[in-house]
């Protein structure tokens, strides 16, 4: 059945329809299976993804009608669709009439993701007018909150050195605790990595007052504040705020130096706005591992790592991983860098839309995966700017003469960046950094050739 006559409507301007702020704006990349018509299936898929399904129901009356999601911009030749989905159409909560992701999620890449006549869609942008900015939480912590406990301008404050505790998996409490000082004796910030959790032989009840322990010991050493990262993802609710009413208080006084990890891609929206309302003072950290079965560049389905930060900003993250632009170990590429502006500014243009945030509050980039003192200088030139939290696992604990002298390589790298400098020549000055194109000679000859006569 051809729907194209109710859905869709050409005539229709996208700066009308952001001007009047009635809607929600989503971009996709779509393709139908051969043989079905660009439009009609344009039409099915906004008839599935709102008011409508595959035949007419007589149910349907004028009201129902006037909230369908249209088709305003459908172009077969580049794939690029763009539907306007009327505000009407998202569920709210009852208790306080605010936005949900899962609503958004539901309507938006829902049905219209598995459809017989839809070849493939995936949504490359999305649009949200500022009084769907206004309902939904944003962050109530963020890169600035570290910035001052460190002792640092609220505003460009800078790079905050930081790590995963590695390995993954495997460490008892005594050895995890004394891996986390190791790495403060240096560095500002440490996380649990994404499956770290209660593991039997390293239940949370025991690691973590030995992790405090430990935070405290590197301060007193260093005179300089540290930071923890914690992961409580968990099915259970009440599991998860059982880890985080834990870790509060055992952090005690210094519970402004946790941040709560949740692994949010796995976990969904249901966890990442728990941890965001239940824990309002704390930072919220998002780890999205997994996220490459959907976002994969590779993927001409489901969503871009792109619209994942956007997302996150508006379920209220304080933080999330947006991908080292390829100098690191995961994919990714320039398109991070969009991730990153667009989650960090109050307003900026995405791949298709020019989004305003209203004084929401912003979403630090982290950046992580496969980092160390020789890759950064490259990121942050092709970022621009180093306000960021890099967490470096291998980078600090695969320097080969401590986890602290890692950390000190990163904030050399990050200072010879901001001077300008040749990282061979600051390397000349600095032992950490000239140590580090020993600990990671890979890297070292592919970026570097000729590191071996200067150094060595
Ligand atoms: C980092 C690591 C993180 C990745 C996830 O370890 O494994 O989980 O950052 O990727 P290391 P992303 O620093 O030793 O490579 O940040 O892209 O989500």
């Amino acid at each position: 059945m051809d729907q194209s006559k109710r859905y869709t409507n050409l005539e229709l301007r996208e700066e009308d329809l952001i001007r009047d702020g009635k809607h929600i704006l989503v971009a996709y990349t779509m393709r139908p299976r051969n043989g079905i018509a660009y439009l009609a299936a344009a039409a099915h898929f906004a008839a599935e993804s709102s008011t409508g399904t595959n035949v007419d129901v007589f149910t349907t009356d004028d009201f129902t009608r006037g909230i369908d999601a249209i088709v305003y911009h459908a172009d077969e030749a580049s794939e690029d669709l763009r539907i306007a989905f009327p505000l009407e159409l998202f569920d709210r909560n009852m208790t306080d009439g605010r936005f949900m992701l899962v609503s958004f999620l539901t309507l938006v890449v829902g049905n219209n993701q598995g459809m017989s006549d839809i070849e493939y869609a995936r949504m490359v942008d999305f649009y949200v007018p500022e009084r769907v900015i206004q309902m939904f939480d944003g962050p109530a912590k963020g890169i600035a909150d570290f910035w001052r406990i460190l002792g640092r301008p609220v505003a460009d404050g800078g790079y905050i050195v930081g790590a995963i505790v590695k390995p993954k998996l495997g460490l008892r409490p005594e050895p995890f605790a004394e891996a986390a000082y190791q790495f403060w004796l240096g560095g500002d910030f440490i996380k649990n990595d994404e499956p770290q959790g209660n593991q039997l032989f390293a239940p949370i009840r025991t690691t973590l007052p030995l992790v405090y322990d430990a935070l405290k010991r590197a301060e007193d050493e260093t005179g300089e504040a540290k930071l923890f990262s914690m992961n409580i993802t968990a099915d259970d609710h009440y599991e998860m705020c059982a880890r985080a009413d834990f870790a509060l208080e055992t952090f005690g006084p210094d519970a402004d130096k946790l941040a709560f990890l949740v692994d949010g891609f796995v976990g969904g929206p249901g966890m990442v706005t728990t941890a965001r309302r239940q824990y309002p003072n704390q930072f919220l950290h998002y780890h999205r591992a997994g996220h490459g079965a959907v976002t994969s560049p590779k993927s001409k389905r489901g969503y871009s790592a792109f619209v994942l930060a956007k997302m996150s900003r508006l379920q209220g993250v304080s933080g999330i991983h947006v991908g080292t632009m390829g100098h690191g170990k995961m994919e990714g590429g320039d398109e991070d860098r969009l991730s990153a502006f667009m989650i960090e500014r109050d307003e900026c243009q995405g791949p298709i839309y020019y989004q305003k945030w209203h004084g929401m509050k912003p979403t630090a980039p982290i950046i992580s995966g496969g980092m160390n003192a020789i890759r950064l200088p490259a990121f942050l030139t092709a970022l621009g700017h180093g306000n960021v939290i890099n967490t470096a696992g291998g980078g600090c604990y695969g320097h080969l003469d401590s986890p602290a002298a890692g950390a000190r390589s990163l904030r050399q790298a990050y200072e010879c960046w901001k001077a300008g400098a040749d990282l061979l020549q600051w390397a000349q000055e600095y032992q950490e950094l000239a140590r580090a194109f020993e600990s990671f000679p890979g890297d070292a000859d592919r970026l570097y050739p000729g590191w071996r006569r200067k150094l060595l």
